[in-house]
């Protein structure tokens, strides 16, 4: 079983559309394992996105990430870093296919609403950032039988 961190950028939070990325999440039948809401200070936003440390949009990257409250979760599923980035869409959401998260809810690159891990890598190196071992529940969830055959 995969776990793959998902945030909902500042744009989300303020736009009044965590519920709908959350309801998204799980009507897709991944599960909810750890959630909170945080403010991400100068020094996690550089952690979190250091692989673009040298990129032109970087600092613009680590403002905006930084200047709003985010809510942070994590979300279990076979294959969940797949399932997580095609739910949400493509980084640009003008090229995001409708029914996506970006491409139904969102216009520019730089306000593209959430976040997905891009590989299992990045997954546990971002799950470690945002969160402590004791923060992520495993429980059992009734409905699995209905949502995975085996
Ligand atoms: P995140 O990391 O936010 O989930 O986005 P992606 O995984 O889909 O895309 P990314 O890592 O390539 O980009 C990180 C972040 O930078 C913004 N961005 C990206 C930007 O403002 N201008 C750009 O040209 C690119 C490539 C959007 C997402």
């Amino acid at each position: 079983m995969e776990r793959t961190l998902v945030l909902i950028k500042p744009d989300g939070v303020q736009r009044g559309l965590v519920g709908e990325v959350i309801s998204r999440l799980e009507r897709r039948g991944l599960k909810l394992v750890a959630m909170k809401l945080m403010q991400v200070d100068d020094a996690l936003a550089r952690q979190h996105y250091a692989e673009h440390v040298d990129r032109p949009f970087f600092a613009d990257l680590v403002v905006f990430i930084s200047s709003s409250p985010v809510v942070a979760m994590v979300w279990e599923a076979d294959a969940a870093v797949e399932v997580v980035r095609n739910t949400m869409g493509q980084t640009n959401p003008a090229s995001s296919p409708m029914g996506t998260i970006r491409g139904d809810l969102a216009l520019d690159i730089g306000r593209n609403l959430v976040h997905g891990s891009d590989s299992l890598e990045s997954a546990a190196r971002e799950v470690a950032l945002f969160f402590g071992h004791a923060e992520i529940l495993d429980y059992q969830r009734n409905t699995d039988l209905w949502i995975n055959e085996a």
